[in-house]
């Protein structure tokens, strides 16, 4: 069971606070099919990802975006329960979609990335990043939990 101080709690739940899920949630997602194209074997119904300007542009890569990005909300409102909040969403990717788990971290990388891009170094300091990095690796570890 993860243990998180005062300091982490709060800088993680005040970096939430500022982050805009309908804009970095289409930027992580598109980061993730660009830079790791593998990826994009589980988009198969998106249609055009043919380059790094058709997925930036692809509609259904922004709202999936904010459906993923949409889906840490649960994470930072259950800090002490992330692995029970998440039971379902990671028998479903595991047993459903079978998205290689491996990717979660990638995805992670990619959203610690476009977080640091939006709020530069003065907000997104050692210390914040430091907790939001471990506030993603709980994710991460829970969503890899159910897969057998
Ligand atoms: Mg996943 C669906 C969250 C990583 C591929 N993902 C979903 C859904 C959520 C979610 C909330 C909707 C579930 C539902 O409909 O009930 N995903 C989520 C998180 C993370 C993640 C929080 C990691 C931070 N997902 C992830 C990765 C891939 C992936 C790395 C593939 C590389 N997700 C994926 C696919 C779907 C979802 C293919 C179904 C898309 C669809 O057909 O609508």
């Amino acid at each position: 069971m993860v243990e998180w101080t005062d300091a982490e709690r709060s800088a993680i739940t005040a970096l939430w606070g500022k982050i805009s899920i309908d804009e970095m949630g289409p930027q992580a997602l598109a980061r993730l099919l660009i830079v790791f194209p593998w990826t994009q074997r589980y988009f198969a119904s998106f249609g055009n990802l043919s380059s790094p300007a058709a997925i930036m542009g692809n509609p259904k890569v922004a709202a999936h975006g904010k459906v993923v990005m949409g889906g840490l909300d649960r994470a930072v409102k259950n800090l002490d329960n992330v692995k029970a909040t998440y039971a379902q969403l990671s028998k479903l990717h595991s047993e459903k979609l079978h998205v290689d788990p491996d990717n979660f971290v990638l995805l992670a990388d990619c959203i610690t990335v476009c977080a640091a891009m939006k709020f530069g170094p003065s907000a997104f300091t050692p210390d914040v990043q430091e907790a939001w990095q471990k506030f993603l690796c709980v994710v991460v570890a829970a969503l890899r939990r159910q897969y057998h």
